[in-house]
């Protein structure tokens, strides 16, 4: 498929997305899903691909949200009928097992934010600004806003930030847990880009059993949590990379993985 909204590169083990529609500060339109939806499903499927970056063009905006322009005379039967906004949760988030980062240059709001906060983890530059602005249109969160905001910042800000469309900075977004670090906007591509070659260099199936295992405590609780924990790692043990990984540590010698 090519795309005409969003851009692909391989760079080594690690795909780099960009949201490409930077004169309207990268706003998701359904084309967009469909695109992101066949770049994830690329990246998943390429065994070569071990980490994603996603990131904006431009240094404005990551995205500004789902675009009004597509919204704004919808009839409502018709968000119904298509269960628009499914795709981002059924198709990003659930069936993409790798792990992907978002490096936020600029505004995440709305959609934007909603998108970012589906990623693994969230590198931001010193310019990033996170908000769910979607009260000022009539409406609410539709992509996740309400429920993973919620969960990483804390009910009060969450709210405040739902109910006044209050954006957040990329300090106040660090000091709050929404993203791992911020870094300057020279810097944040190089940093999410050697990030992401880390993630690929370490054994494959630990990926992604590690990334799952955070996600059990992320969407579960505790004692649903830490039994899945243990018998995961239980399943690991019986890899050819952990007797790898362990015998690599004892002899003192990096590992050589086989994704097996
Ligand atoms: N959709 C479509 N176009 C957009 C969007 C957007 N979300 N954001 C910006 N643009 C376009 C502008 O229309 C403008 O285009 P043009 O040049 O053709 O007029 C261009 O991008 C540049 O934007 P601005 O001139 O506004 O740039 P500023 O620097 O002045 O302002 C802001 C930047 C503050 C980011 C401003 O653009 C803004 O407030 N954007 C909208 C932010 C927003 O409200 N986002 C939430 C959208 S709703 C959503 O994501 C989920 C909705 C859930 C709905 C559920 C329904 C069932």
């Amino acid at each position: 498929m090519s795309y005409e909204t969003i851009l692909t590169e391989k760079k080594g083990a690690v795909t780099l997305i960009t949201l490409n529609r930077p004169k309207a500060l990268n706003a998701l339109n359904s084309q967009v899903l469909t695109e992101l939806i066949d770049a994830f499903a690329a990246f998943e499927n390429d065994e070569s691909q071990l980490c994603a970056v996603l990131t904006g063009a431009g240094d404005k905006a990551f995205a500004a949200g789902a675009d009004i322009k597509e919204m704004a005379d919808k009839p409502a039967a018709d968000f119904l009928k298509e269960d628009y906004f499914s795709g981002w949760t059924n198709d990003i988030v659930k069936k993409v097992r790798k792990p992907w980062i978002a490096a936020v240059n600029g505004f995440a709001l709305g959609g934007g934010c909603e998108l970012a906060m589906m990623a693994d983890f969230i590198i931001a530059s010193e310019n990033a600004k996170f908000g769910q602005p979607e009260i000022k249109l009539g409406v609410a969160p539709g992509m996740g806003g309400s429920q993973r905001l919620t969960r990483f910042v804390g009910k009060s800000k969450a709210m405040e930030m739902c109910l006044t469309g209050r954006m957040m900075g990329a300090e106040e977004a660090e000091r709050s847990g929404l993203v791992t670090r911020v870094v300057s906007a020279d810097e944040l591509l190089d940093d999410a880009l050697r990030t992401a070659e880390t993630i690929a260099g370490m054994p494959p199936l630990a990926v992604m059993i590690n990334k799952e295992m955070v996600n059990v405590a992320y969407e579960t609780v505790l004692d649903q949590g830490l039994l899945a924990e243990r018998r995961m790692f239980q399943v690991l043990t019986a890899t050819e990379d952990k007797t790898e990984g362990m015998k690599a540590f004892v002899e003192k010698r990096p590992g050589n993985w086989k994704g097996r």
